[in-house]
């Protein structure tokens, strides 16, 4: 049985165990419909990081920000509820506000959570949690089976958070699905034009940090405000921007020297205080210098500008981390969800009808493949676990550290045929075994190469 029927029947066992308990039911009800959700991702951080912006960004719209938890998921129509207390949710107006979509909350001041269900392609595939930054690590994860976590620099705190994301014992032995942000790109270089390749550098020195890389499965460098203002660029703003880039180099970047120069008297083209006013909010000064930029080097159309704009605030790449790391794990990332649940409500509410759950529970943990692959994952990245550096990458990829699918897995960075793939796999799983039944090697190292193997196993019958 796979691990997402294994976990389904448990779940369902529990309900009849439990059936007398109205609030382990309750419980149990509500997680097992989660368990069939989309994978709900938890964006957090400090205070005023960026959090909003960048979930603005990945859906691709724009809303008012508001102080509770807001949960962004798919839907054929644009709805609201509020949830406050132990009451109904009840459904309120979405409206505008400008340019933003704003939920009227009104006069619902205390409200633990806001559900926007939204048409945006992709909430189809995901459930956005953004957190208020007061938010404790409990609060934020408790409702996520991943986390996207914002920092500027690594600091003290973000490590804290991050450790206590991997602090349930269940946790521990099936590590969280986190992906750390380095936010506000546009400000890591200083204003420079090359600041978003040098945030790039950095993230890409972080994944290396040994005090960063057992905490999370990747880091990257994401321009939130560029981000959100390309997704949702209007042709009027497009327009103003080109005439902008018609303005000298020289001559803009020397408006552009501050914020107060830029929406002055002085300026030398005919365009309104507002509109460029409102232009330095959407984009920073950063922005427009970067947009201005590109359209003279010719990204001169607003599709055009839209996708260079997405790559290079690091959104594009967000977006495979996203893919390859929570998406595709699905299954595993629900399944520990799940698990952690069963683990409550059996620990809150012992007794003796549970005995059988309480063993399925811990021989699934130690002993499902999946979860097998993770632990390994994180041994390997902290350094428990210690393999030469050759074989050291190949385990990490062969294991799904780098994507789950078969050509990922074995390395393609091209779409091989069915030949080739069985080829490679025949290839890895040989020389795996070899490792695994290696009299000489460390312990460690034969116990990895067992994982490995049994990886490469699974993977035959997709090509035999
Ligand atoms: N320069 C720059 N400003 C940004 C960026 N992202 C967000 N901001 C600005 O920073 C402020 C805070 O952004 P939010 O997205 O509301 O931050 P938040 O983390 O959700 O804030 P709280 O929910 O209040 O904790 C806003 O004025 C944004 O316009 C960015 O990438 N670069
Ligand atoms: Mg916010």
């Amino acid at each position: 049985m796979t691990l997402d029927r294994v976990v389904w029947s448990m779940l369902q066992e529990a309900l009849a165990v439990y059936r007398d308990s109205p609030r382990a039911t309750a419980w149990l009800r509500a997680h097992a419909e989660r368990y069939t959700e989309p994978v709900r991702i938890a964006v957090a951080g400090r205070g005023r990081i960026g959090k909003s912006t960048v979930v603005n960004a990945l859906i691709g719209d724009e809303f008012t920000p508001q102080g509770s938890f807001v949960w962004y998921r798919g839907g054929t129509e644009p709805r609201a509820h509020v949830f406050t207390g132990p009451g109904r949710p009840h459904e309120v107006p979405i409206g505008r506000r400008g340019s933003r979509n704003h939920v009227e909350t009104g006069q619902i001041d205390r409200a633990d959570r806001v559900v926007v269900e939204w048409p945006a392609r992709t909430l189809r595939d995901v459930v956005l949690i953004d957190t208020p930054s007061e938010a404790s690590p409990e609060q934020v994860l408790g409702d996520a089976d991943a986390l996207l976590y914002l920092m500027r620099h690594v600091q003290d705190d973000d490590l804290k958070f991050l450790q206590a994301a991997n602090d349930h014992p269940i946790a521990r032995t099936a590590a969280v699905h986190t992906v750390a942000v380095l936010a506000r790109a546009d400000e890591i270089g200083a204003g420079r034009i090359d600041a978003l390749s040098s945030a790039k550098q950095i993230a890409r020195r972080y994944r290396r940090d040994v005090a960063v890389q057992p905490l999370c499965q990747n880091v990257v460098s994401v321009a939130g405000l560029l981000a959100m203002a390309a997704r949702t660029l209007r042709a009027d703003e497009f327009q103003a921007l080109r005439v902008l880039a018609s303005l000298g180099r020289e001559e803009l970047e020397d408006h552009l020297l501050s914020a107060d120069r830029f929406v002055g008297e002085q300026f030398p083209l005919a365009m309104e205080p507002a509109v460029r006013q409102a232009l330095l909010e959407r984009f920073g000064i950063f922005g427009v210098r970067l947009v201005t930029a590109l359209i003279r080097q010719g990204f001169d159309s607003q599709v055009k500008l839209t996708g260079q704009l997405v790559q290079r605030s690091g959104l594009g790449e967000l977006r495979d981390s996203i893919a390859v790391h929570f998406t595709e794990r699905r299954e595993v990332l629900k399944a520990r969800s799940a698990l952690l649940a069963l683990d409550v409500v059996l620990r809150m509410e012992p007794r003796p009808g549970a005995r059988k759950l309480v063993t399925d529970l811990e021989r699934v943990v130690a002993s499902a493949h999946d979860f097998r692959e993770l632990r390994l994952v994180a041994a390997l990245q902290a350094g428990r676990t210690k393999l030469p550096a050759e074989l050291q990458a190949e385990a990490l990829r062969l294991v799904g550290a780098e994507g789950t699918s078969p050509p990922a897995r074995l390395g393609f960075e091209y779409e091989p045929d069915a030949g080739e793939l069985r080829e490679a796999l025949l290839d890895a799983l040989v020389r795996w075994q070899a490792q695994a039944a290696d009299v000489h090697a460390p312990n460690d190292h034969r116990r990895a190469a067992q994982v490995v193997v049994r990886t490469c196993e699974g993977l035959l019958p997709h090509f035999s």
